[in-house]
């Protein structure tokens, strides 16, 4: 990362879009704020685009209604995107990732500035700031404002919204990932006057009663442990969400129940849309999950924690998701 050159650039009054990718997470709406709050203190216009509509237990971030969300607002962001001088691209490898936004980004003259942990990330950004070892772009986003020494403008809720990437990205603190840096980046926080408890209760006490019946019926009825009982699987049809009036965010942390059955190594939620079924990967130790969604799922991620999107129906997608399980190397 040239922070000199930036610094430079930023010295000027400039027109800023702050991006991140679709489906939003804790960490690609929180580091998102997080920036916008120091760069709008540092006297910049900021907007922040989102392909998509974010997750209701995000709504409640400092700033979060400021966000403009591409779907609903196409006209307002293409013109955001003609008059930028600048456009971060914060928690994605890939334009790919961006869905449509990918080709106002494409469009604009603006230079880009990536700041990422997902591993292999493109060529095609002017400036990287791209660290796969790093727990999250939270983390990196509070690397980033030291290298530019925008510490002046640090306050409680830059904090929290740092605070809610690294605990949303981490599993509070608790996935491989977590390293040394997460932990002391933390504890600056906290000297901003972070209230950790009201984070977590923000982010994970405010299940609706339907989610909260929606995973209860996905673990009594649907939850499957399979190739020696090394894997687990939950599969969710379409017209089961429908039964629990689904809601985007409502299966959010679903997959790890199935992680947390002793002995199982590698769990996937299949939650199937219309025309298409989603999957969220996650595994313990070595097994490498980003393999197997970037090989056969149309999608990645991380070692431990992976996406993907394939288009066909909720069987096929059983079909698929078992035959990979049992194909993995389990060891003893
Ligand atoms: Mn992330």
């Amino acid at each position: 990362m040239d922070y000199q050159y930036l610094k430079q650039f930023l010295s000027e009054e400039r027109q800023i879009v702050i991006t991140t990718h679709k489906s939003p997470d804790g960490d690609a709406v929180g580091s998102s704020l997080a920036l916008r709050s120091v760069l709008v203190a540092e006297g910049h216009n900021v907007s922040v685009v989102v392909p998509d509509q974010f997750p209701n237990y995000l709504m409640w971030m400092p700033e979060a209604n400021s966000i403009l969300i591409y779907e609903n607002h196409q006209a307002e962001v293409q013109e955001l995107f003609n008059q930028c001088d600048l456009i971060f691209c914060l928690d994605y490898n890939t334009l790919e990732r961006v869905g449509a936004l990918k080709s106002e980004i494409e469009a604009s003259d603006a230079k880009r500035v990536l700041i990422d942990h997902h591993l292999f990330p493109d060529k095609n950004f002017d400036f990287s700031l791209s660290d796969t070892s790093a727990s999250s772009t939270a983390e990196l986003i509070y690397e980033f404002i030291s290298g530019m020494s925008f510490t002046d403008h640090l306050d409680k809720d830059f904090a929290v919204c740092i605070y809610t990437g690294l605990v949303t990205d981490t599993g509070s603190f608790r996935f491989s990932s977590t390293r040394s840096n997460t932990h002391l980046v933390a504890s600056e926080l906290l000297k901003l006057g972070l209230e950790p408890a009201i984070v977590h209760q923000n982010i994970y006490d405010n299940n609706s009663l339907k989610a909260l019946r929606l995973k209860g019926f996905a673990l009594n009825e649907k939850l499957e442990v399979i190739a020696n009982s090394k894997a687990a699987i939950i599969p969710l049809a379409l017209k089961e969400k429908n039964r629990f009036k689904y809601q985007k965010g409502d299966t959010e942390g679903l997959v790890n129940y199935g992680l947390s059955i002793e002995g199982v190594e590698v769990a996937v939620l299949l939650s199937e849309e219309m025309g298409f079924v989603k999957f969220s990967f996650r595994s313990k130790g070595l097994i490498d999950v980003n393999e197997i969604a970037r090989r056969s799922f149309n999608g990645g991620g991380h070692r431990n924690a992976a996406g993907g999107k394939l288009d066909c129906d909720i069987n096929a997608a059983i079909r698929l998701v078992k035959t990979e399980l049992e194909k993995i190397d389990y060891g003893s």
